[in-house]
Formats: structure tokens, C-alpha cells, sequence
């Protein structure tokens, strides 16, 4: 698909096309649909929804089940800088979680490492790697990583992620300096709380590719049932099933492999912690 060839058209949804669906909002961005072109010159008919590849949902307002920011997106890019903002794992771990969930493949980008000492880079980025995820740490003014961000955006379409103030506006200005930019257009502070900043954007990127923008994952909290979050903390895996108690969920119960390890130093604290809270939010 090359939608920078085609002239966009406004399309209507077919009328019974999404009755029985439960979702917030019957169609997100990356959906793939087949229309009707015919009927109008400048517009057109969403006659049918392409099944969804992959999805990053998220828990949305009471009454509604899922919320799709975004389909068949290949990669979730979370960016997270070392400081000005703090590094925070909470988030990152949200995030991983949600692209477990949905089908993503989760990047992590360590920002301003100009900032930062190896000291302080070093357990974040050997904690991620262990863990078995792409890891990249970049840095703006040093050129660092840049040439491998690029090579992780080329022919994929990926999500861009991270707290505000993190740099994902400048890096994506770096690597296509001559391109116009919007990202971040739609996510500026006066903007917060508007019904736009809920609404994500693609944009095509000059290396092909793309690239979506959705400030409402800043907020995001994972369309996961609370007993089969540590299904997706992969270091716990290992021990799903063995605890004492069926249904364990590693937060109080006694003879639990999870705490085990946790004291043990096989997982990390930092870890756990992160698991506890978003156990506890869900
Ligand atoms: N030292 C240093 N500063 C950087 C780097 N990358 C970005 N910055 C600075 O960090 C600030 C925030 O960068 P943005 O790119 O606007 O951050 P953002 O993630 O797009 O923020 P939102 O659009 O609010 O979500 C700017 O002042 C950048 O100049 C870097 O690698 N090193
Ligand atoms: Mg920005
Ligand atoms: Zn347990």
C-alpha cells in the first residue's frame, strides 16, 4: 500500500456494517477496509473491515469494553529518556504490555544519553536486553543511534510512544530533517484533554513506512484481564503454573515461585514492582 499515490476520500461507514460491535470507536487507524468507489467522485463506502493483524487497545470509559488506537501497526517505539523527563519503567512496562497484548513488536529507545553517564544507562539497558527486547540508546547532539532508528522505521509501521518532553518529535527531525513535520502537532499541552488529542495520525515516512502519533497512549492502560497479566511479563513465564495456590497472583500469597525469584535477584525488583502497581490499577 503506498496511500501517498491515491487521493485520500472522505468514505461513510456502510450502515449495518458495524452493528454488533462493541468497540468505542468502529474503526482506528491502520484499519484496512475494501470501498465502494464508484458512487461519488470525491467520496466513497466502507463496505468491509479487513481482520486486524495486530492492535494496541486500551481500556476506555465505562460501558465499552476496547478501545483500538491503533491496527496492524508492526511496531510499538518506546521512547524514554534518561533524564529531563526521569527515566520511568512504569510506563515502559505498561507499554510492553500492551504490545504483548496486541501483536506489536516493542522497541525501546533510551533518549538524551548525552545526559546521562554510562552508570546510570547501563542497568536499563541490560535489564531490557536480558529480557530479550530491542534496546537502542540514542543521543541527538552525539549522532548516536540514529542510523539504526532509521533502519528499525524503514518499511514497518510503527507507534511512537514515550511522555511527553522525551524527544520523539526531535528524533524523527533528525532523521528526516527536510521532511514537513507534524508529529506532535496534535499532542501540545494547550491541546490536552480536547477530544483531538485522543485521535491518532499516520504519516508516511520519505523512507517508506510509516509512522503514527497517538497522545492517548500516554494514559494507556492495557486491555488485560489482571490474572493473566504476568502471562506477559516474560521473565516470569518460567514459573506461571507452580506456586502453591492455583490463580497465585505474586502479590500476597505464601510459596510463590515469582517471590522466590524475585528474592533470589532472577527477577528484578524494579520488575515487580512495576507488575504490582499495574496489578493493582487493573
Ligand atoms: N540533550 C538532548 N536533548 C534532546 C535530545 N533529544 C531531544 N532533546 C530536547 O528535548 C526537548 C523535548 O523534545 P521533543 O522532541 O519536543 O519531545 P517530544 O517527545 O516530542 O514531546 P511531546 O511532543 O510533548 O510528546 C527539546 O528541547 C529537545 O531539544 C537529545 O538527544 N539530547
Ligand atoms: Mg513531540
Ligand atoms: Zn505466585
Amino acid at each position: 500500500m503506498d496511500v501517498g499515490e491515491i487521493e485520500p476520500r472522505l468514505c461513510r461507514i456502510r450502515g449495518n456494517l458495524f452493528k454488533e460491535s462493541s468497540y468505542i470507536n468502529k474503526i482506528a487507524v491502520g484499519d484496512e477496509v475494501e470501498v465502494d468507489l464508484t458512487a461519488a467522485e470525491d467520496a466513497g463506502w466502507i463496505l468491509r473491515m479487513f481482520p486486524r493483524r495486530t492492535k494496541l487497545s486500551r481500556r476506555p470509559s465505562v460501558g465499552y469494553p476496547e478501545q483500538v488506537l491503533v491496527s496492524n501497526a508492526d511496531t510499538l517505539l518506546m521512547v524514554a529518556s534518561m533524564r529531563t523527563p526521569p527515566f520511568r519503567g512504569g510506563l515502559v512496562d505498561r507499554l510492553l504490555v500492551a504490545a504483548s497484548c496486541g501483536g506489536l513488536e516493542p522497541v525501546l529507545i533510551l533518549s538524551k544519553a548525552d545526559l546521562a553517564t554510562s552508570d546510570e544507562i547501563s542497568p536499563i539497558e541490560n535489564l531490557y536486553s536480558s529480557l530479550g527486547y530491542t534496546i537502542l540508546v540514542t543521543s541527538i547532539p552525539e549522532s548516536r543511534g540514529l542510523e539504526s532508528l532509521r533502519d528499525l522505521l524503514q518499511n514497518r509501521t510503527t507507534v511512537l510512544s514515550g511522555h511527553s518532553g522525551v524527544g520523539k518529535s526531535s528524533l524523527i527531525k533528525a532523521l528526516f530533517p527536510d521532511w514537513e513535520i507534524r508529529i506532535g502537532r496534535i499532542s501540545n499541552k494547550s491541546g490536552k484533554g480536547r477530544h483531538t488529542t485522543r485521535m491518532a495520525e499516520m504519516f508516511r515516512i520519505p523512507i517508506g513506512g510509516f509512522i503514527v502519533d497517538t497522545p492517548g497512549i500516554r494514559e494507556l492502560e492495557p486491555l488485560v484481564t489482571p490474572n493473566e497479566l504476568d502471562s506477559h511479563y516474560v521473565e516470569f513465564v518460567p514459573y506461571l503454573g507452580q506456586c502453591k495456590f492455583k490463580g497465585c497472583t505474586h502479590i500476597h500469597e505464601p510459596q510463590c515461585l515469582i517471590k522466590d525469584a524475585v528474592a533470589s535477584k532472577k527477577i528484578t525488583e524494579q520488575r515487580y514492582k512495576s507488575y504490582c502497581t499495574l496489578f493493582e490499577s487493573l
